[in-house]
């Protein structure tokens, strides 16, 4: 039994700051033995999930041990305010461990109680089946989905570093905290792991500390049949420096290794600690069964003898809470910061303001009036343009407006027309730059976006193209279910990108992306509605915009100045019928409006009164008021096509059975893109004849 090994006691030293080169105010808060403190998350986990009747309880129980010393000799934060902008960030990537998260929490002094404990993984409770980013107080991000933990702590480490570089003044380190990341087999074993490990090399932060989880065990059991990498010599050759072979269960061994990684502040630090999973249950430990089902009433009780452990469920005694309670240190550090914070105000006032301003993620006193005349210019500017490069015009009046845009793209910034005129390279000399290039990553790119929104400070915008945005996926969802502004920006958006071919060529993403809950899709047609969607895009605050663009021009569109304010709506009457009430409706986005007004002049000369609506945003448009949908899109109308360069199932719920839909329902074809509009019906005088279709049934 290795649950026995480090039963010494010890006086727990805490620093309560990070930078090494200060004097340290040193506090002892308990002579417990530190595997008592663990013992508490042990119990706590085992028996949430007992009474749940379903989670993980291994995975915590392995990690107590770290968490302990963790959390008690190194974390840096404020239990009563978990929103202090210098704590560090702890990411449990390895989310399904969600009851070690809920332990730390609770025991530290947040505001997590233990009858949140008790309803862990119960309807509308703050302690879900996985960790959720606004659910508990201190839950710094969602995590379950294997991998991208460790990317997002990637993105708060590399947001650490750029804000340290930016503000950071000779003797006023306002921004010095580290990103510490527990992670397991299954972290390492998905590639996101490497996309993302690879760039935190490159980007050498060295104030990120991962403890791999490394106790040979994933759900089908023994890891050795199917994971069997050199983890410390990939780590290594990432550029990370590797501390192998701690013993997890060593109280002593992960403290002198933490303390070997805050040292190295040039490279990320990967700790290998062997552990067991389970650890404590007498005859489960080290067993797959302990990793996702409960250890069973019998095996609790043998749990609770191995380890000493004579309490009831969910009872902690008061001086376990008192080795664990962060409160009054936590305060303290954060006074302190204050205390430095204010200093740093008197020296610089006006950075400082900029700081608390770009952590309150607010926009700038000037950003309405620029957004206002970079649309009038934009309506001015009658040229056809490519939406892309539209968004380029877009991102030049963004840019040097907010510092807090931080832009990228996956190894296609010209593609995507995401460098803007000031845009500067982030690299190993310089972290201090607003761009970054990703390489070809696209998920990690998307998961290390999620971690520059969740630190503060930052607005993310990061490109590919639309087809690609199926690798990165996942992070996608992530960042609409924790709400957070990310700007997608997806070129190349339809057959119209021409020579490339199907591969290249999207047809059910765009479609794909709006079935996505809290995601808003905006695909404009020219440069106004460009300009409109970046702003929409940039002011949303409560989730992330994929703008949908295009490689091919499109022609710019005539509108008074009431049908410019109508397009933030998400949809507007952009043409109206000739010659009385409209009798039918033609529904258009991107590249595809063009050839709606084409299709309504046509119809126009054979008497029929065809009303243009385009419609950029689906989404937005939805969460308008009835009168005002109503008016767009009379319910009366019933003859409606919809035009778009995609599966056409989207469309049937805005047609209705009377309607029909113009679009693309198989993969494309390598050809130059206006051969291949024609030969996938998307013309004027295709739609045209389809509407006429409509008047003839
Ligand atoms: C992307 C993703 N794929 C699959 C799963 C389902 N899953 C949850 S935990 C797990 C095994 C993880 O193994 P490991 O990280 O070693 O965890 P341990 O059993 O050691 O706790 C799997 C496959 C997931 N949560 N995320
Ligand atoms: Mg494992």
């Amino acid at each position: 039994m290795r649950f026995d090994r480090s039963e010494t006691s010890v006086e727990v030293v805490i620093p309560i700051m990070n930078a090494p080169p200060q004097p340290q105010p040193a506090t002892i808060v308990s002579r417990l033995t530190r595997r008592t403190l663990a013992n508490a998350i042990r119990a706590l986990s085992m028996d949430a999930v007992q009474k749940a009747n379903s989670g993980h309880p291994g995975a915590p129980m392995g990690l107590a041990d770290i968490a302990e010393v963790l959390w008690n000799d190194f974390l840096k934060h404020n239990p009563a305010n978990p929103a202090w902008s210098d704590r560090d960030r702890f990411v449990l990537s390895n989310g399904h461990a969600s009851m070690l998260l809920y332990s730390l929490l609770h025991l530290s002094g947040y505001d997590v109680s233990i009858d949140d404990l008790k309803n862990f993984r119960q309807l509308h409770s703050r302690t879900p089946g996985h960790p959720e980013y606004g659910c508990a107080p201190g839950v710094e991000t969602t995590t379950g989905p294997l991998g991208q933990g460790l990317a997002n702590a990637v993105g708060m480490a590399l947001a650490e570093k750029n804000l340290a570089a930016r503000f950071n003044r000779p003797g006023h380190a306002i921004v010095d905290h580290f990103t510490y990341v527990f992670l397991g087999d299954g972290c390492m074993m998905e590639g996101v792991s490497h996309e993302a490990s690879s760039l935190a090399g490159r980007w050498r932060l060295g104030k990120l500390i991962a403890l791999y989880d490394d106790n040979g065990i994933s759900i089908d059991g023994d890891v050795g049949g199917w994971f069997d990498d050199d983890t410390p010599k990939r780590f290594e050759a990432y550029g990370w420096h590797v501390i192998p072979n701690v013993d997890g269960h060593d109280a002593e061994a992960v403290r002198a290794a933490i303390f070997k990684a805050r040292a190295e502040r040039e490279r990320p630090t990967l700790i290998c600690c062997k552990t067991v999973i389970g650890f404590g249950a007498p005859n489960k430990q080290g067993k797959e069964s302990t990793h996702g089902s409960p250890l069973g009433a019998e095996e609790v009780a043998a749990a609770r003898q191995a380890l000493g452990w004579s309490y009831a469920p969910f009872e902690i005694p008061a001086d376990v809470y008192a080795g664990w309670d962060a409160r009054t240190k936590g305060a303290e550090a954060e006074r302190a910061w204050n205390e430095r914070f204010d200093a740093y105000r008197k020296k610089h006032p006006d950075l400082a303001g900029e700081f608390e301003r770009r952590m309150r993620g607010e926009l700038p006193t000037e950003w309405p009036a620029a957004m206002r005349d970079c649309i009038s210019a934009a309506v001015a500017k009658a040229d056809a343009v490519a939406t892309r490069k539209a968004s380029l015009l877009a991102l030049n009046v963004i840019g040097p407006l907010l510092p807090e845009v931080i832009g990228g793209s996956a190894d296609l910034a010209e593609s995507n027309s995401t460098i803007w005129k000031g845009a500067k390279a982030i690299t190993e000399a310089d972290a201090g730059g607003n761009y970054i290039h990703y390489g070809v990553r696209e998920f990690g790119m998307t998961a290390i976006m999620n971690g520059l929104a969740l630190h503060g400070g930052f607005i993310p915008y990061g490109g590919t193209f639309l087809v690609f945005s199926d690798y990165a996926r996942n992070a996608v969802r992530l960042a609409a279910l924790m709400k957070r502004r990310s700007i997608l920006v997806y070129t190349h958006d339809s057959i119209g990108l021409g020579e490339d071919g199907p591969t290249h060529q999207p047809v059910e993403q765009l479609a794909s992306l709006r079935l996505m809950p809290n995601m808003v899709v905006w695909r404009p047609c020219d440069v106004v509605e460009t300009a409109v969607a970046w702003k929409q895009a940039i002011e949303r605050t409560d989730g992330p915009t994929s703008l949908v663009l295009t490689r091919q021009n499109v022609a710019p569109q005539t509108r008074d100045a009431r049908t410019v304010a109508n397009i933030a709506r998400g949809a507007y009457v952009l043409a109206e019928a000739a010659g009385g009430a409209p009798e039918a409706i033609i529904i258009a986005t991107g590249s595809e409006v063009a050839l709606a007004v084409e299709a309504q002049k046509l119809l126009a000369g054979k008497g029929r009164r065809v009303r243009v609506v385009s419609m950029p945003s689906a989404e937005v448009f939805a969460a308008q008021d009835g009168a005002y949908r109503e008016a767009v899109l009379p319910a009366a109308i019933r003859k409606r096509v919809a035009v778009e360069a995609g599966v056409s199932d989207y469309w049937r719920k805005y047609v209705g059975l009377d309607g029909r839909v113009v679009g693309v329902d198989r993969f494309g074809e390598s050809a130059p893109g206006g051969a291949l509009m024609k030969e996938f019906g998307l013309t004027g005088a295709h739609v045209a004849a389809v509407v006429e279709g409509i008047f003839s049934k």
